[in-house]
């Protein structure tokens, strides 16, 4: 991987739980801590029900389906540095830091009285069918940015919120936060959370899912057919497919059986990363997919995540705090983390997404976090 790019990771639960192709197994992989901002763990997989393995995702049908939640970040190579340089004793004293917030994670209670449910119980009311579809037109592709902290999320030096899990994917720990004046001002690692973004053309998405599972469990009926691209200047198109695999539950946030209809979800939710604002979310996923360029898969399986949400950009596209939501606007966000899940050794390693589009500093972009907001949207429920 690229030497100046640091990546912090989000942390997943991978069980393998097939609803209707017995035998499943599972399993929860232990968490690799790699300070200061890289953490990974793994959680279920479960395979997608049949019902749903049509259409231009017929590849998905038989595949085992994963969760996730992901998130990345990237630091910049003067961080690195600075990491570098720190006494071994230091560094040693940090990595238990980062333990212990790890530890501290606010859902470890409530997803270890959910992983190994077997029969989980589906919504109220029946399944919710969701479709939603881009036919073209622009998207905004975020690039790697310093977050401003919202104090409404992370409270005020002395009265943290929001700290505890992984960094950055979860919450942020006090000692990641720039301080000025008594007040938080930005997360200290750039991510892929931030106002930085370009534009790229020809942006095309459809997304059918049904969300009938209704908490984490070991197997779910919850289904996800993705597929998403746009293009560059030069006219190169980059595309994400998903679901081969959908996380059935979370690891260190609950992932609802890998779909989530008509939830709040991030900032002071601490369901999924407190960088991104608290919003209410119409649909969101978590599952496992592919990345291509110019119809040549560059990289798979890779962790997806998408997610129908409230207006959450305010002038100059800036990333807003809670209090600049827009709740009669929505956006679609698209994000491919830069971590995978270790089969062999459990838990996740630190894998930037092989994306195939360089920065204008030529190393390449290790994340994808695109919006769309051109969209034709259906929901429909009950049987
Ligand atoms: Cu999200």
């Amino acid at each position: 991987m690229n030497n100046h790019l640091k990546t912090c990771l989000p942390r997943f639960s991978l069980s393998k739980k097939p609803p209707s192709v017995p035998p499943f197994k599972k399993g929860v992989l232990a968490i690799p801590i790699v300070p200061p901002f890289e953490t990974g763990e793994l959680g279920g997989i479960s395979k997608q029900p049949r019902t749903v393995s049509k259409g231009w995702l017929r590849n998905a049908a038989g595949g085992v389906a994963i969760s996730v939640l992901l998130v990345g970040c990237a630091t910049s190579s003067e961080n690195n540095t600075s990491q570098h340089k720190m006494p071994m004793a230091g560094q040693a004293q940090m990595q238990m830091q980062m333990q212990h917030l790890v530890s501290m994670a606010p859902y470890r209670g409530y997803l270890a009285a959910h992983r190994n449910v077997s029969r989980p119980l589906n919504l109220l009311g029946g399944p919710v069918k969701v479709s939603i579809s881009q036919p073209g037109g622009g998207v905004f592709v975020s690039l790697p940015d310093y977050r401003r902290l919202d104090p409404d999320v992370f409270g005020q030096p002395g009265m943290e919120r929001a700290f505890a899990g992984t960094p950055g994917i979860d919450g942020v720990p006090p000692m990641a936060r720039g301080v000025e004046n008594g007040h938080y001002t930005r997360f200290k690692h750039k991510s892929p959370f931030g106002d930085k973004f370009i534009v790229m053309k020809d942006g095309m998405m459809r997304l059918e899912a049904v969300d009938a599972t209704a908490t984490d469990a070991a197997t779910t009926r919850d289904s996800v057919k993705f597929m998403a691209s746009w293009k560059d200047k030069a006219g190169n198109t980059y595309e994400v497919r998903c679901c081969k695999m959908l996380a059935s539950h979370g690891v260190e946030f609950p992932t609802f059986g890998g779909v989530v209809t008509n939830h709040i979800l991030h900032g002071s939710s601490r369901l999924g990363t407190a960088l991104m604002p608290t919003e209410y979310t119409y649909l969101a996923f978590w599952g496992m997919g592919e990345v291509r360029k110019n119809g040549q898969t560059l990289d798979k399986p890779r962790l997806i995540h998408g997610m129908l949400t409230e207006y959450v950009r305010t002038t100059g596209y800036q990333l807003g705090f809670d209090k600049d939501i827009t709740p009669t606007r929505r956006q679609f966000h698209l994000m491919v983390p830069p971590m995978m899940p270790d089969m062999a050794k459990g838990g996740f390693h630190k894998k930037p997404v092989n994306t195939g589009f360089k920065l204008p500093n030529g190393m390449m972009l290790p994340f994808w976090h695109v919006m769309f907001e051109n969209l034709t949207i259906q929901g429909q429920r009950g049987d």
